[in-house]
């Protein structure tokens, strides 16, 4: 009865034998594991440059001379990041089990060297450019995990050693075994959730390090009359987390300014590269466009306006120097998506296609393609919104097609001249003096006329917003006194070029909606 150990490790009566290699190394191993993949998880909630690893790891890479850079980046190419962590992972492991090997008998010899990794990493976590006070609670956890778990281990371990006097064992293999098993799988599921958290927060800091945009040349100011959104038509700018999105991705690409490049490549004289510090150097224009998916229905919502500011493309494809007969600009985003858009369009300088890199004064929103995205007003974005833009080839039509084009829709989609009431809503039960308001557009040509009609009588001219740009939606507005009862509206716009709209019904699909879009509404 009074042999009964509820506790075994408590009452260890002697001191354990020496360790065998084999388990002191893997004790000093799981422990190291175990405090970075702690700090790792603490470091994604406070900062990623708060990671011990990560730390360590960049400081490595500013400490690393330019020769063995070079090196790096020439062998491992954009592997080079890989290839680093990796490395700095084996190193520390080893180290870890040196930690474990010198401590067979006694556990101070490790701890000691515990603590001067911890210290290390504070140093080099405190060290980062943007670091801030907080940070040092990831290195500081990963410290105090790694003595911790290094205790625990070592004691279990000692206890599970048969005893050089009487061979009887405190605690079984087995109990060590799981122990060990549980601290990797912790360790394990650790590190996963503080990559997830770093790799989140890694690109946010990487948009947020640019601060606001500044434009060389900055839009003129919106006029008040571009709008009536007071009487029910869109505001003039879209708010950016109002934009509409249309992309094929189910997550997002991570994709940090440091990374991103721009290769203009294939039928061109001279191949260019530009990178972030280079694309930002050149003069940046800022202009409102309106974007229109062509999947849009009638009356659909895939349309926005917002204030871009960026590079002009024409002016790099001058650099490049575009040969005559590459008739197609194919270009692929970081995760392989691809997008053909007319060369001529690109060079046109009337057209100001860009690079873009800022929306409504704030760095490109991640879904809208940040680092940098590619807008060519008066096409619809799936044949010029190329986001998270890395490659662009000048080729023919004839030789590549891109991935909408596989799957049907058209090869040249300009925008087509539309139009959509918003104000009433459909089977809105308003008052006689509610006025039909809405959005009219025409990228590049411009809207000249909007006009409204009731219950197929006759069209009526309805008033139009301030012009802001040809690349611009317009709103109209036909004020009235309406008969009370059940109503249908329709609306039909006519462009600069004097086209008006045509009433015929055509699918989306392949290069875009037609037809004039009606609302049934109830006046009281
Ligand atoms: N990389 C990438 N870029 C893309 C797409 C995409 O699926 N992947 N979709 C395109 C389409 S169809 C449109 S309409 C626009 C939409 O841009 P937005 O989501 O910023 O409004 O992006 C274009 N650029
Ligand atoms: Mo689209």
């Amino acid at each position: 009865m009074t042999t009964t150990q509820s506790s075994p490790i408590a009452a260890a009566p002697h001191p354990p034998s020496r360790l065998s290699a084999l388990v002191a190394g893997l004790v000093g191993l799981l422990s190291m594991v175990a405090g970075l993949a702690t700090g790792h998880l603490v470091g994604g909630f406070i900062s990623p440059t708060a990671s011990p690893f990560l730390a360590v790891g960049a400081s490595a890479i500013d400490l690393t001379p330019l020769w063995l850079k070079d090196f790096a980046v020439r062998t491992f190419g954009s592997y080079d990041k890989v290839v680093l962590l990796s490395g700095m992972a084996v190193v520390i492991g080893l180290v870890g089990v040196v930690a474990g090997l010198i401590s067979r008998r006694s556990r101070t010899p490790g701890l000691v060297l515990i603590v001067v990794l911890g210290v290390v990493a504070s140093v080099a976590v405190l060290s980062r450019p943007t670091a801030g006070s907080f940070d040092v609670f990831a290195p500081l956890a990963a410290l105090i995990v790694s003595a911790g778990v290094f205790t625990f281990l070592h004691r279990m371990a000692g206890l599970s050693q048969p005893r050089a006097a009487g061979g009887e064992v405190g605690v079984p293999r087995r109990t060590l075994l799981a122990g060990s098993v549980a601290v990797a799988a912790g360790a394990g599921i650790a590190a996963a959730g503080g990559q997830l958290l770093v790799g989140r927060s890694g690109l946010e800091a990487s948009r947020k390090a640019i601060g606001r945009i500044v434009p060389t040349v900055p839009a003129p100011p919106i006029p008040p009359g571009a709008d009536f959104a007071a009487d029910g038509s869109p505001t003039f700018i879209t708010r950016n987390p109002d934009f509409y999105r249309v992309d094929v991705n189910l997550t997002l690409p991570q994709l940090r300014t440091a990374d991103w490049r721009l290769r203009i490549h294939g039928m061109v004289a001279r191949e260019v590269t530009v990178n972030w510090s280079e694309l930002i150097s050149r003069p940046l224009i800022e202009r409102p466009v309106t974007m229109t998916c062509v999947s849009n229905e009638v009356g659909g919502p895939y349309l926005s306006t917002a204030n871009f500011t960026g590079v002009l493309l024409a002016d790099i494809l001058k650099e490049a120097g575009v040969a005559r007969d590459a008739d197609q600009a194919y270009t692929t985003s970081v995760d392989g998506w691809t997008c053909g858009t007319p060369t001529a369009t690109l060079l046109d300088p009337a057209r100001q296609a860009m690079l873009v890199i800022g929306m409504n004064g704030e760095p490109l929103p991640i879904e809208h393609g940040f680092p940098v995205r590619l807008l060519v007003p008066g096409l619809y974005g799936f044949v010029s919104g190329t986001k998270w833009i890395t490659d662009m080839e000048l080729t023919t039509f004839d030789a590549k097609r891109a991935y909408w084009l596989e799957r049907g829709w058209g090869q040249r989609a300009p925008i087509k001249t539309m139009s959509r009431i918003d104000s009433p809503g459909p089977f809105e039960r308003v008052s006689p003096t509610t006025p039909i308001t809405g959005v009219a557009w025409a990228q590049t040509r411009g809207i000249e006329k909007v006009e409204v009609r009731l219950d197929h009588g006759q069209w009526l001219p309805a008033e139009l917003s301030t012009e802001v740009n040809s690349d611009t939606w317009r709103m109209f507005r036909l004020r009235g006194r309406w008969q009370p009862g059940a109503h249908v509206a329709e609306v039909r716009a006519t462009d600069k070029t004097g086209y008006t709209q045509t009433a015929d019904r055509a699918a989306p699909i392949p290069d875009g909606a037609t037809g004039w879009h009606s609302v049934q509404f109830t006046v009281q």
